[in-house]
């Protein structure tokens, strides 16, 4: 993903600037056609010579002025309740991969955390986190199969209070933004978890693949209509997928980038970090 300013530097390096051309750049690098027009615009207003540099420099102020300075941290409560994630999203986008990832880091920084495999559609999805769970040495409640998502959860609450765990982690199926049934079940987990602590879930994490660029938009709109999000995990940041989107997401929606996915491995995560992303990354 890194260098989409870098191209950006290598296509425009007479002071000649081809705007159609430079919109079209911005856009497909997916910080989406409104932020693209308000650089163009910007640009313009400029009347001088203006090369790839000054370009990188007006984007990277945008980007900067849209992106929340610092990201709030997870921190547990300290009343003793578990904090309680609902993590969200399309299918394949790396929900459960992201759920045990973000397990392994709280864990790993000496929290307890207890995951709910409230994905109870698919056999496989249960087992895939089954697996994370024993080679993590993290404890996972399940149901039976296809049994109701939203009892998993309310059982993995009550594990996590027996425990003394202050983090539930919920995975849920991958639910198609366009299945109003799908989004129904998701509003019952969160209404079944209000019954156990009112203020649950506490986060309502999407999920989004950065390799699907404006289709991520569009399902954190569909998402965030359906039940209001606290903010993103963004995948697959070290394949083709360019970042831009979560400055899009941000910009359109207000919903914060919490951490970001960079490859299959348990330690490919990091909590975000916006200067870091604007600097290094985009
Ligand atoms: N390269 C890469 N692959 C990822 C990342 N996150 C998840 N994946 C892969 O994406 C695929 C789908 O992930 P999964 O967690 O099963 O998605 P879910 O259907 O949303 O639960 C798996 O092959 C993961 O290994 C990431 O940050 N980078
Ligand atoms: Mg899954």
């Amino acid at each position: 993903m890194a260098g989409f300013f870098k191209s950006i530097l290598q296509r425009f390096t007479k002071p000649d600037i081809d705007w159609d051309e430079l919109e079209a750049m911005l856009i497909s690098g997916d910080l989406g056609p409104k932020l693209s027009l308000q650089i163009v615009t910007d640009l313009q207003l400029q009347q001088r010579k203006l090369h790839g540099a000054d370009i990188v420099q007006v984007a990277r102020d945008h980007v900067r002025k849209i992106l929340p300075e610092t990201n709030a941290a997870l921190t547990p409560f300290q009343d003793g309740r578990p904090k309680v994630l609902l993590i969200i999203g399309v299918n394949g986008v790396g929900k459960t991969t992201s759920t045990a990832k973000l397990a392994h880091l709280l864990h790993h920084s000496g929290h307890k955390v207890v995951l709910a495999a409230a994905d109870t559609f698919r056999a496989a999805a249960v087992e895939q986190l089954q697996v994370w769970s024993q080679r993590l040495n993290i404890p996972m409640v399940k149901g039976p199969p296809n049994g109701d998502p939203a009892s998993v959860c309310f059982e993995a609450y009550d594990l996590a209070c027996k425990t003394g765990a202050q983090f539930l982690l919920c995975d849920t199926a991958g639910r198609l933004h366009t299945k109003h049934n799908l989004m129904e079940e998701m509003k019952k987990i969160n209404r079944i978890l209000g019954r156990k602590d009112e203020t649950s879930p506490h986060e309502v994490i999407l999920v989004v693949d950065a390799t699907t660029g404006s289709n991520a938009l569009q399902q954190a709109r569909e998402f965030h209509k359906a039940i209001p999000l606290t903010g993103l995990i963004v995948t697959k940041l070290d394949g083709s997928g360019k970042g831009g989107i979560l400055v899009a997401i941000q910009q359109e929606l207000g919903v914060p980038t919490r951490f970001i996915g960079l490859g299959e491995k348990v330690e490919d995560f990091q909590s975000f970090d916006s200067k870091k992303f604007v600097e290094e990354l985009l």
